[in-house]
């Protein structure tokens, strides 16, 4: 699934908050208002990055209109997310892209779920059961030489020793 393109930019407002992040935004034209307060565990992501909470979308206009919100948070470049099938998240490069498209009454405001989750794999756990071990190894030494393979965990294009040294400085204890 290709994401979707940017949006304008937000004005955004990031706390710690207990080893989460906390985040609140706005932006606003003549046409619509957006507002939105969520937390996430970017600065923790291990198995699971995750984020909870609401965008306030204001629709100015005196007719109905769509309004679009669009977020992106990075994803450590050890690991690869994978979302679900019905997930309002997509990957682009080394980060999670959450969109969603709301229609609005006229004059109207509400407040949309923005909340979502994806799985996450290290990417020397190439058979992605979340342990790194003789079986990744397996695999790796299967897509040996080639290009384009999970395999080659560095992205550089072959799998060779620089890949296998990864997996081993990744080989789950
Ligand atoms: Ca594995
Ligand atoms: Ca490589």
């Amino acid at each position: 699934m290709e994401c979707p393109p940017e949006l304008v930019l937000f004005v955004v407002n990031r706390t710690e908050e207990g080893g989460l992040l906390r985040s609140t935004g706005h932006t606003e034209t003549e046409t619509r208002r957006v507002m939105v307060d969520y937390l996430d565990n970017r600065s923790s992501q291990n198995s699971e990055l995750w984020l909870e909470g609401i965008a306030t979308l204001e629709n100015l206009r005196d007719k109905n209109a769509i309004i679009k919100y669009r977020q992106s948070v990075p994803i450590d470049q050890w690991l690869v997310a994978r979302p679900s099938i019905d997930s309002p998240v997509c990957i682009e490069f080394d980060h999670a892209v959450a969109y969603w498209e709301q229609r609005v009454d006229a004059g109207d405001e509400i407040d949309l779920d923005i909340s979502w989750s994806v799985r996450l794999f290290d990417r020397a756990d190439l058979n992605e059961d979340g342990v790194v071990d003789a079986a990744d190894f397996g695999l790796l030494l299967q897509g040996w030489g080639n290009a384009g393979t999970p395999a080659d965990i560095n992205q550089d294009g072959i799998v060779n020793g620089v890949d296998l040294g990864w997996l081993f400085e990744r080989w789950s204890n």
